[in-house]
Parts: structure tokens; sequence; C-alpha cells
């Protein structure tokens, strides 16, 4: 019996490497988080495909990991005095892993919580506010008549990218030379608001500078370009 046979979502997405890290995800901006990190620090793992489309987060199996019944969600095998942890929400499961490796989050203590700061910027502003702007721009939401709730997540949106424009000017990341978890956190967001939701224009992309280079510098990495692949789509 395998330390994964405790949890039920084993029995919907079975481990063929059950000592392995379980990866419940889809490549969307909150989902490649977690591959690209993985990829970024080479820990061997087993990804799992989760359908959002067929609803399958919201499966018995999937909510006894998640009960918020959203991707990305983990189970290492090998968690904290070796007993196995079920984890979700991104930035969590970023932290976990910066920790459990030493990796991608400075050893200094101050650096570290300034870098956790961008990380809780990232999850508590980018991700939500960009959200809504796709699902008010691009999806559903685009019908509806009235334009104010686009035009606030576009306001935020911009906002949010001044804020950027303004931290990352003079550095090549979000902590300066070290690339961190921050970046990792950010780089799916950025990415997805000017290529699949189609808001470049809407939010003034091209008149950035800063935030744009830094943008081309994460996708130029090859562990950022597996992870945005990662599981692969259904
Ligand atoms: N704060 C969460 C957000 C996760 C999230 O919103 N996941 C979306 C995909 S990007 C999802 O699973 N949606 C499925 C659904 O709502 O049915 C995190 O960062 O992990």
């Amino acid at each position: 019996m395998s330390a994964l046979s405790a949890f039920p979502i084993t029995t919907r997405w079975p481990a063929k490497h059950p000592d392995r890290l379980q990866l419940y995800s889809l490549p969307t901006p909150n989902g490649v988080k977690v591959s690209i990190m993985l990829e970024e620090i080479g820990l061997p793992y087993e990804p799992h495909t989760i359908n959002i489309g067929q609803n399958e987060t919201w499966t018995p199996e999937f909510l006894s990991l998640n009960p918020n019944g959203k991707i990305p969600a983990i189970i290492d095998p090998d968690g904290p005095g070796g007993k196995p942890l079920g984890l979700f929400e991104s930035g969590a499961i970023l932290l976990y892993l910066a920790k459990k490796t030493g990796q991608l989050l400075p050893a200094d203590e101050a650096r570290a919580w300034e870098t956790i700061q961008w990380v809780f910027f990232q999850m508590a502003f980018v991700g939500p506010m960009f959200g809504q702007l796709g699902y008010f721009h691009k999806f559903a939401g685009r019908e509806i008549a009235d334009k104010r709730p686009l035009e606030r997540y576009v306001t935020e949106s911009k906002r949010l990218l001044g804020v950027l424009e303004k931290h990352l000017a003079g550095r090549a990341w979000m902590m300066g030379e070290e690339y961190t978890i921050a970046d990792i956190s950010m780089l799916g967001w950025v990415r997805n608001l000017v290529g699949f939701y189609g808001a470049r224009d809407l939010v003034g992309f091209d008149t950035l500078k800063n935030v744009p280079a830094w943008l081309e510098r994460g996708l130029a990495r090859p562990a950022v370009q597996r992870g945005l692949e990662i599981p692969k789509r259904p």
C-alpha cells in the first residue's frame, strides 16, 4: 500500500509513480505557476490533467484534496517528517516547494520576506483582477451591456501593471538579479493578459518598457516554456 492510498483523489487519477510528487492541474495562469516551479527545481513529479471544462474539480475525488474546487493542487508523498502532504492554493505550493528544496526563495531572511510580499501581491491583486478583466473582455461577461465592470478591471489591471513597471525599473527580475517564486507567480498571468485574453491594447501594454522586457526574459527560460505546456491539455 503506497502512502498515497489515503488520498481519495488517487482513485480517479491513479499514480503510476507513487513515490513522486503528484500534480493535479491544467496549464492555466494559476496552474502553470506550479508546473514552471517544478520544472525549474527539477523535482521528479507526475502530472495529472484536470479538465475544468468538464467540471472535474467539482468531483468528490478532487474536492477531497481541495474543498475549494480549484486547480492546482499537489500531494507530496515525502512531505514534512516523511509523511505525505496534500496542498492547494498555488502561492502556498510555491512557498512549500521553495522551502522544501531551498531554491528560488532568497536565503537572506529579509529578502525572503520581500519575495513573499510580491507572491501575496500576485495572489491578492494580479490574478483576481486580470482574471475579472478576462471574464468581462473575453468570456461571458463580454455580452453585458453595462461596461462599468469591464472599465473597473481594465483600470485596476493598468494600475497593477504600473506598479510592476515601476518596480522592475533597473531590475532584471522582481528581486533584482535573483529569479524567484515572485517571478514564477506572475509570468503566466501577464502572458495570459496580453495573449489569450487579447487585452494588449486595452491595457496599453506597448506603452510599457520594463514589464514587456521582463516577460520576454521569463518566457525565454526553458523551464518556463516546458511548464507552460504541463499537464497536457485535454
Ligand atoms: N487562488 C487559487 C486560484 C485557482 C483557480 O482559480 N483555478 C482555476 C483555474 S485558473 C480553476 O480551477 N477553475 C475551475 C472552476 O472554477 O471550475 C490559486 O492560485 O491556486
